[in-house]
């Protein structure tokens, strides 16, 4: 009996993959229009995709119906950014298809791999903030969650880094030159957007007032749909992101009057508006077009929102808050806020003080950060020449709130009412997107427990005084499936053994492992995966820099946006004194270590293109110099992204999440290296907190600063000249950054970090923080020299992160905010 059912499923196995095999042929004859003698890689990875979209497209369109016919409510996820990656293998491992895919594409003569690698990254996204929503957006359609998430359509994402000199160049990224598969374009869906203009104000039969907006322009945004495979699952969820063109409606008008050239221009402004993403990470952009992004984006999608409501309810608006949620990732799309108003108010007359209720209940709002340049204000005078009558909203929505609520609880303190004010005032008035997210939004979350309870101590304790239960914490995650299973195969499968197979989507099953932490059986099995992964990794450093790294060694990893508050430069500088040491003691004894840099600077950001430049002229120095017996290996990845990510994550032995305490919101990083077996060396910030937790003291080398003890410092007034002075080692290094050392017959090219150090008054702490740094890193040189010791804490750092996953994170945001029903999907 068992046997026939094996040999059943054997047969079945095959089917299959013949099927797909010949899908795939037929698409290289009738998608790609090519031959099997002929196809490069290019066409046969588009064959594929297109044989798997058969299936993504029947799921999509079941998901879809089914949501449409039990009337569910949904989220709406807005946000600038979706920071994508690649989506082929993914996607098949989602659809469960990625081995018979593989094999399938062997047995017509091509490897998988090849086929991968055709793929352009979807860099829509500058870091964390957009990773983060492209976990979620997975999370959602594996949890059968109806949501949607809505962005732009760039025709650039973040731009493409090289090393000219040790210097950052950056490039365009034009991701989808050649078409995307994975993207269906929906005229049928095309909204129309207006910006400009003036106010009138016009008085009806009765007497009423109204506002009437004349708008000076108006865009068209067109609809990208790319469906978002749940693991295991059946749901195929949208990310539905807009592409903006000239409107051909508005353009008749020129053309008429015969301003051709003037059309034209006015073309080329409407489709600017989707051009390119903006690369800043964590500074706010504060320009006209950045403005308008947001508008752009928000507007066409609460009109798809509304277009969709309407489908069922017609002009009863009140299941609205019912059926809708809307997600703010950060303030970005606070602009929704007063759209909303203004659609509900002026478009559909409804009462203001209804329509305040409906958007009270709509809108949630999470901050990802407390960086003072990257909390978003707009001066009102650009707000007022872009959306004049979104401007007018706010003053209302201000004014009722100073009355309404600030006054109320602190009558007549003017004080309080400044600080609270939705408009700063001041030589330059601006709007501050933070005060009307938190005003406008039924919750308010943070991204990690510390960061959470510093949004409400430090950064709005007026507003958490007015609405206390606002404010929530949901701590980060990163989906498992990419970030273990798709991108560590080696990994999983030994998980698959030991904890069972569904680990993917049960994440705390990973805790199993821990009762074989101290196997030697299990851990060399686990160190012998991760030095399979280094050594794979180090063909890749080879292919990309030309640089021999020892797989042997400790692969100490920093991978993430340059920031001063990251500290890549104390990294740095525990890496000089290393050389230092071995300089002046030839036999320093030290575990060989390769510490690998992965960052981009954004192109205006000056002190983090000079910290750039010194990592790479000190790696040219150290990695050249025989002296130094390959005890140290420094090389920084040019082109850091989710693809660069998937093959350094795996390969990980440290990972650096050195930030100054109170600065990273949460960090997910941290969380896929030490899933993947890293042990973090970091401060006590953001999630690396609850990390610690965990992992437990014993698996993780935690050093500096508390978030009190900045707080501390910063009060007493910090003097980074003390540490300079007092620490030998610390005057050296400085010094020797000033000198040609690194940079032959150009002194002082280094100069800027010792500067921002000294003069410029260290505002992160890097001194201060140095010489616990410096300690924690010599324990892990103990550590590593212990085998089995260090295999033990490697296993329990995978064993003990479960709490990590997005799916974690979702089900939290379920709970505490948006209140969904999950809803299964039959074909
Ligand atoms: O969001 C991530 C967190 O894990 C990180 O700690 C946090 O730094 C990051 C303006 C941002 N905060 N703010 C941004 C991005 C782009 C931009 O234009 C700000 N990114 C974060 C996910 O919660
Ligand atoms: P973190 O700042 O270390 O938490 O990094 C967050 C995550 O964002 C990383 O794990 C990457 O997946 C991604 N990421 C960070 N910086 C970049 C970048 O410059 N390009 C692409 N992805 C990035």
């Amino acid at each position: 009996m068992k046997k026939t059912s094996t040999a059943k499923t054997a047969q079945a196995a095959v089917t299959a993959t013949e099927q797909l095999k010949e899908r795939i042929v037929k698409h290289l004859h009738s998608t790609l229009g090519t031959d099997l003698n002929k196809a490069n890689h290019q066409a046969w990875w588009r064959a594929t995709c297109a044989a798997v979209n058969e299936q993504v497209f029947d799921g999509l369109r079941t998901t879809q119906r089914t949501h449409y016919e039990q009337d569910t409510r949904a989220l709406h996820y807005f946000s600038l950014e979706y920071l994508m990656g690649r989506m082929f293998s993914n996607n098949l491992h989602n659809l469960g298809l990625y081995e018979q895919a593989k094999l399938a594409l062997a047995e017509l003569g091509m490897d998988i791999a090849d086929l991968e690698d055709q793929e352009e990254d979807m860099a829509l996204g500058n870091g964390g903030l957009g990773r983060l929503a492209a976990c979620f957006i997975e999370s959602l359609a594996t949890l059968n969650y109806p949501a949607i998430g809505y962005g732009i359509h760039y025709e650039n994402g973040l731009f493409q880094q090289s090393f000219q000199d040790g210097r950052q160049i950056e490039r365009p990224d034009s991701w989808r030159e050649y078409g995307n598969p994975w993207e269906i374009c929906r005229p049928e869906s095309v909204q129309e957007i207006a910006v400009y203009g003036y106010v009138e104000t016009v008085y009806d039969l009765q007497g009423q007032m109204k506002k009437v907006w004349h708008p000076g322009r108006i865009i068209k945004g067109v609809p990208w749909d790319i469906p978002i495979v749940g693991y295991d699952g059946s749901s195929v969820n949208v990310l539905r992101l807009w592409e903006s063109r000239a409107s051909d409606f508005f353009n008749w008008d020129v053309f008429n009057s015969g301003g051709y050239i003037d059309a034209a221009r006015e073309n080329v402004e409407a489709e600017n508006i989707s051009k390119v993403l903006y690369p800043n990470d964590e500074t706010d952009a504060g320009k006209e077009l950045r403005l308008i992004q947001q508008y752009f984006f928000c507007s066409c999608s609460l009109k798809d929102i509304i277009r969709r409501y309407k489908r069922r309810h017609a002009d009863d608006w009140s299941y609205f808050a019912k059926q809708v949620v809307i997600q703010l990732n950060d303030t970005h799309p606070a602009v929704a806020i007063p759209e909303l108003m203004r659609i509900l108010v002026d478009r559909a007359e409804m009462a203001w003080d209804d329509a305040w209720a409906i958007c009270q209940q709509v809108f949630a709002y999470t901050n990802h950060t407390l960086l003072p340049e990257a909390l978003e204000k707009w001066p009102l005078r650009l707000f007022e020449k872009v959306l004049p009558r979104h401007i007018e909203i706010i003053y209302e929505i201000n004014r009722r709130f100073l009355v309404e609520q600030v006054d109320v609880l602190w009558p007549g303190d003017d004080e309080k009412k400044r600080k609270l004010s939705i408009i700063e005032e001041g030589h330059e008035p601006m709007v501050r997107m933070g005060h009307l997210s938190v005003v406008g939004s039924f919750k308010v979350n943070g991204v990690a427990e510390i960061h959470s309870k510093l949004v409400k101590s430090d950064l709005f304790p007026e507003m958490v005084a007015l609405w206390p239960d606002k404010f929530t914490n949901v701590t980060n995650g990163v989906t498992p499936r990419r970030w273990l299973k798709a991108c560590n195969p080696r990994l999983a499968k030994l998980l698959d053994e030991k904890v069972g197979t569904d680990w993917p989507n049960d994440l705390k099953k990973l805790q199993k492992l821990a009762e074989h932490a101290k196997d030697p059986q299990m851990q060399d099995s686990f160190m012998a995966i991760k030095q399979q992964n280094k050594a794979d990794l180090a063909t890749v450093i080879k292919k990309l820099t030309r640089i021999d790294v020892d797989p042997a060694a400790m692969f100490d990893i920093q991978i993430k946006r340059l920031h001063e508050y990251k500290r890549q430069h104390l990294n740095l500088l525990h890496i000089l004194a290393l050389y230092r040491r071995i300089l002046q003691n030839p036999d320093y004894d030290m575990v060989p270590r390769v510490f690998l840099f992965g960052a981009k600077a954004a192109p205006g950001y000056k002190l983090a293109k000079e910290i750039i430049y010194a990592i790479n002229k000190v790696a040219e120095k150290i990695n050249h110099d025989k002296r130094v017996k390959n005890r140290i290996k420094v090389v920084f990845m040019p082109n850091y992204r989710v693809t660069l990510a998937e093959k350094m994550i795996p390969a990980a032995d440290v990972s650096e999440q050195i930030s100054t305490a109170g600065k990273e919101a949460s960090g997910t990083g941290n969380m896929k290296l030490a899933l993947n077996g890293a042990l973090t060396v970091g401060t006590l910030d953001g999630a690396n907190i609850e990390i610690a937790e965990e992992v437990g003291e014993d698996n993780i080398a935690i050093f500096g600063l508390t978030v009190d003890e900045v707080k501390a410092l910063h009060a007493k007034g910090y003097n980074s000249y003390e540490y300079y002075h007092n620490n030998p080692e610390v005057k050296a290094i400085l010094d020797w950054l000033e000198t040609d050392y690194f940079t032959p017959g150009k002194p002082g090219e280094l100069a800027a970090i010792k500067r921002s150090l000294l003069e410029g008054g260290d505002p992160y702490l890097v001194l201060a923080d140095f010489e616990s740094y410096v300690a924690a890193q010599q324990k892990l040189d103990t550590w590593y020299r212990d085998k089995s010791l260090w295999a033990e804490k490697a296993i329990l750092n995978t064993a003990s992160v479960g709490k990590f996953t997005s799916d974690r994170s979702i089900e939290d945001y379920v709970e505490r905010v948006w209140n969904l029903t999950s809803c299964t999907i039959r074909a």
